[in-house]
């Protein structure tokens, strides 16, 4: 089943990228019949509009399917913020980087972050899962940080290792997360924005994405 038609109509609608990826290996057995990801990007920082927009597209996208005969289970965008509601269980089950790796759209930066080489990691994310049978995108296998440590000595919390990325051990520790969570208190207590970003603005592709959209502005 071709997937132009799809991705099209996403495009339309507001979506900055769309792929499909085959996501056989990132999942548990009790979505294991759900094997294709559709990743959708929007070119825009994660903020209540930005979570608006996504779980448009992927209403959208369920619709799409749904009249052709398929199922689909949409992995929210913003799952760490609705705490203690089902919806937070829903990220652990399916994270929205494995489907953009799995679509080609990129690759996991040493921040720890999905990289595309177009818009760096400025992109905010999310996920479909569906059985219908998408003839999937090539995959992304390997890092194209190459030799850059630009984030990496940038972090103010020093939470990222300097990894590179393979698909061979895709869930190697890149981040020390609870160094960038202790930092995003910290903030918050003293009512400062809680969000660094440090490791998106410090990139090299993210700031050539900022730069073209400057010009074009
Ligand atoms: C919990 C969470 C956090 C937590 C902890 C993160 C963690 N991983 O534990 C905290 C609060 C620290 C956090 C911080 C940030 N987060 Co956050 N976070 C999430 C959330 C809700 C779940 C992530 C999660 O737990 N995943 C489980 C772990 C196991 O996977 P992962 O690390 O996300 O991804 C791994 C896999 O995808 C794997 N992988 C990749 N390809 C493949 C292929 C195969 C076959 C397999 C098996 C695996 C695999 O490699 C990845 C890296 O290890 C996601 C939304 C989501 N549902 O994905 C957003 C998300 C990851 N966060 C996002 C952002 C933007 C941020 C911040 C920049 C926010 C800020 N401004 O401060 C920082 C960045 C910190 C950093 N350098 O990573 C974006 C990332 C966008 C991007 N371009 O990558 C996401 C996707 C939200 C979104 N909807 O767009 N976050
Ligand atoms: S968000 Fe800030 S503290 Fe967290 S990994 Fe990125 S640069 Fe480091
Ligand atoms: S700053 Fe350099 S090392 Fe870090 S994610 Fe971007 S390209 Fe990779």
């Amino acid at each position: 089943m071709e997937t132009e038609p799809l991705k099209r109509f996403l495009l339309r609608e507001g979506a900055t990228l769309v792929g499909v990826g085959d996501v056989t290996p990132a999942l548990s057995a009790e979505i294991s019949h759900l094997n294709r990801g559709i990743a959708i990007a929007v070119n825009r920082s994660l903020g209540a509009e930005t979570v608006e927009l996504l779980s448009g597209l992927q209403d959208l996208a369920s619709g799409w399917l749904k009249v052709r005969g398929f199922r689909s289970l949409l992995i929210p965008p913003d799952s760490d913020r609705r705490k203690a509601k089902y919806i937070t269980k829903l990220y652990k089950l399916f994270c929205h980087k494995t489907a953009a790796t799995c679509s080609g759209l990129g690759w996991i930066g040493k921040n720890g972050l999905l990289i595309n080489r177009q818009y760096g990691s400025k992109l905010s994310w999310a996920t479909v899962l569906t059985n219908a049978p998408f003839v999937p995108d090539e995959p992304t296998s390997e890092s194209e940080c190459g030799t850059c440590e630009l984030c990496v000595t940038h972090c103010p919390s020093q939470a990222l290792e300097g990894h590179l990325w393979s698909v061979r051990d895709p869930l190697r520790v890149l981040v020390q997360y609870d160094k960038c969570r202790a930092l995003k208190s910290r903030r918050t207590a003293l009512d400062e924005r809680p969000n660094c970003g440090f490791c998106i603005t410090v990139c090299p592709y993210s700031r050539k994405s900022s730069r073209r959209k400057s010009i074009r502005q």
